[in-house]
């Protein structure tokens, strides 16, 4: 369980960290999940997935790729956390939408979808009515489904740099689409952090680098839009 440290309601993020790694590299989830359920409040819920899960997973990655742990480890690590992202989304009741309609996903071929749902959850808990597609969206039935719903915002997670071309002309294709007028398309995932002007290359509106950044796109976004849009 996550303890605070201090009247303030701050977490010591770096010793939490290491018991997550611990715990995800054990191959069990219950410890990771009860490190998880003493998170109460929306500020602490950001800091852990901020300073303790997205590090956690790339430390992972390394791992993995300097073959210190297996493909299997790294496999299971991945299944605790997403065991420990629906846990959480469960223990933060969400209201009634207020704002407006977004669709999150990770795009085609991609296989790395944590970093969309975290994205998909913290919009949530901000008051946006999501749908979150998962990983691998085909290009085909996502441009049948924005056309449908008219979301004002299009979040599409890239982690390949592979399917960063694919992307490009997706959005490419969505555009000649009628009803889209109003569809913001912002854009993350690690393949656009490498390098952040890359977003606006594939005709994306926006880029963030994580979900806090994502969140505070997306406000903005909506503050400025105009009542009529707002539909
Ligand atoms: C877990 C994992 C997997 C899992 C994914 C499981 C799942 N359910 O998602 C599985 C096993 C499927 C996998 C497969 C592969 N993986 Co992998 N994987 C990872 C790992 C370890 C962690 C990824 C992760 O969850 N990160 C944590 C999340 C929270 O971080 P994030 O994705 O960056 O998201 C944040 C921001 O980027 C941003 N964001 C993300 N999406 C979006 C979207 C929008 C709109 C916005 C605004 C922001 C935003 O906000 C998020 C939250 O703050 C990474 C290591 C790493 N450094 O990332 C390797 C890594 C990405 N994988 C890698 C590789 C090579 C592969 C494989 C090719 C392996 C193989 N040989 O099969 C396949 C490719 C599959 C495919 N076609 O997609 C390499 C990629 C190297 C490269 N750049 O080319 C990495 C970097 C590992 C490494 N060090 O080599 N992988």
């Amino acid at each position: 369980m996550v303890h605070d440290t201090s009247a303030a309601n701050s977490i010591n993020y770096p010793e939490v960290k290491n018991k997550f790694m611990e715990a995800l590299l054990s191959g069990s989830y219950r410890p990771a999940i009860s490190l998880a359920s003493g998170l109460v409040t929306r500020e602490q819920l950001k800091g852990f997935y901020l300073h303790v899960v997205q590090p956690s997973m790339y430390e992972v990655g390394q791992l993995w790729e300097s073959g210190e742990i297996s493909v299997t480890r790294e496999h299971a690590a991945s299944a605790i956390v997403t065991r420990v992202i629906a846990v959480l989304q469960a223990n933060f009741s969400r209201q009634q939408p207020s704002k407006g309609r977004a669709i999150v996903t990770a795009t085609a071929n991609e296989h790395h979808e944590l970093g969309a749902w975290i994205v998909a959850d913290m919009l949530e808990l901000d008051g946006w009515e999501v749908r979150y597609l998962g990983a691998n969206t085909p290009f085909e039935s996502l441009t049948e489904m924005t056309v449908r719903l008219r979301p004002h915002l299009l979040a599409i997670s890239v982690t390949m740099p592979h399917n960063v071309e694919s992307v490009r002309s997706f959005i490419a294709g969505l555009r000649q689409q009628p009803n889209i007028e109003k569809t913001t398309i912002l854009v993350g995932g690690m393949a656009m952090n490498f390098s952040p002007d890359l977003w606006r290359n594939i005709g994306a509106d926006g880029y963030a680098p994580d979900f806090e950044s994502a969140v505070a796109f997306a406000e903005k976004l909506w503050e400025r839009l105009p009542e009529e849009k707002r539909l």
